[in-house]
């Protein structure tokens, strides 16, 4: 498997390439444009001045995170029909740049969500967390979207876009009339349509579930369990509609059993991309994002990675979101410090795995 690290890119990250490179048994990075609003063509000039500049810090760009879907696709209006072309055409300019896998998500208006970006542990460090009593007690989401903004200082967050945000009120109302039911329907006609170009253009397309994996708002949500990710890579039945199994947010509804759903997807040779993290559930709907050591969280990261090896995992993972240690500065979830420290020990227990093995 190969060991890549989320960048935001040099005007947005204030992570140095460089400082990337010296993880050890990094491969890659994994980017996106974040400037561009979803729906946009990306221009291959622009992916590959990015490849370049990458490349020349020693790494790989393979996998993207993430293509975001326009919302009428996934609201299914007729206007959807452009931004599908749209997506097609950044396909193929991904093709142009050797990328492997596109990393996305289907969930209506917000994607990832969390009630506060900087909670401190009793460590003194800082992390993110989730209590659903608070979502519960939100009337006005905007408020609520706007409160997170505030926590996030001078870095945007990726799927909080303003261009997102500042147009809730319409988005809420167009979602009024879109069940679940529907919502597959929309996505099905979407993968239909795309999924020819990426088996021409050897792109897989890897869907991150819902995080958390309920549904939030009163917004439907399809991606968050074994059964409905069966459900979504037998919608269009290609070897490119994969999976980003994400850990942390699969793993927040503890139904959820990760090292089965790893098996269960690895022996379809439907994961195409990890993102490994632990977090620590308090109660039902309530977690904090803890340290990536089994001890500090919920999960059994050994086991998950025992079950990524057991199926023969050759994708790209990454660690996922740390906390903010050691003074760090930097976008809530994606500092260096801890995730590189979430590398390190992804690589020791991913040694004692390969050894045992011999
Ligand atoms: C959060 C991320 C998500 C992810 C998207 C993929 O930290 O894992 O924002 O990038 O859902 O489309």
């Amino acid at each position: 498997m190969k060991m890549t690290f989320r960048w935001y890119g040099s005007s947005m990250d204030p992570i140095p390439l460089k400082y990337i490179r010296q993880i050890p048994g990094i491969t890659g990075v994994v980017t996106s444009l974040m400037d561009l609003p979803a729906g946009e063509v990306w221009p291959l000039e622009r992916l590959k001045k990015l490849k370049q500049e990458v490349n020349k810090a020693g790494l790989e760009l393979e996998v993207i995170e993430s293509v975001n879907v326009h919302e009428d696709i996934k609201l299914g209006l007729a206007s959807r029909e452009q931004y599908i072309e749209n997506y097609k055409e950044t396909i193929r300019n991904l093709k142009e740049i050797g990328v492997k896998v596109i990393c996305y998500n289907f969930m209506p208006v917000f994607d990832w969500t969390r009630t506060s970006l900087d909670r401190v542990l009793s460590d003194g460090s800082n992390t993110m967390s989730y209590d659903q009593d608070i979502i519960n007690k939100i009337t006005d989401p905007q408020k609520f979207a706007d409160e997170i903004q505030n926590q996030t200082g001078e870095f945007e967050m990726a799927g909080w876009e303003p261009e997102r945000m500042a147009e809730l009120k319409r988005l809420f109302q167009a979602y009024e009339t879109v069940s679940h039911e529907q919502l597959k329907e929309n996505l099905k006609y979407f993968l239909e349509a795309i999924l020819p170009v990426c088996e021409e253009c050897d792109i897989k397309m890897a869907m991150h579930p819902d995080d958390p994996p309920w549904d939030i708002f009163g917004l439907p949500r399809i991606a968050n369990s074994l059964e409905s990710f069966e459900e979504i890579i037998s919608m269009a039945d290609s070897p490119y509609n994969c999976i980003t199994l994400c850990t942390g947010s699969l793993g927040s509804n503890p139904d959820n059993h990760l090292p089965e759903i790893i098996r269960h997807f690895g022996r379809k040779k439907r994961i195409a991309f990890v993102h490994a993290r632990n977090l620590k559930i308090e109660k039902p709907g309530k977690f904090y994002e803890s340290s990536h050591l089994s001890r500090d969280g919920s999960f059994d990261m050994y086991e998950i990675m025992k079950a990524l090896n057991e199926t023969g995992f050759d994708g790209y993972i990454r660690p996922d979101h740390g906390r903010m240690i050691w003074d760090e500065h930097g976008r809530a979830g994606y500092g260096l410090f801890d995730r590189a420290l979430g590398i390190a020990y992804l690589n020791g227990i991913q040694e004692s795995i390969e050894k045992q093995k011999k």
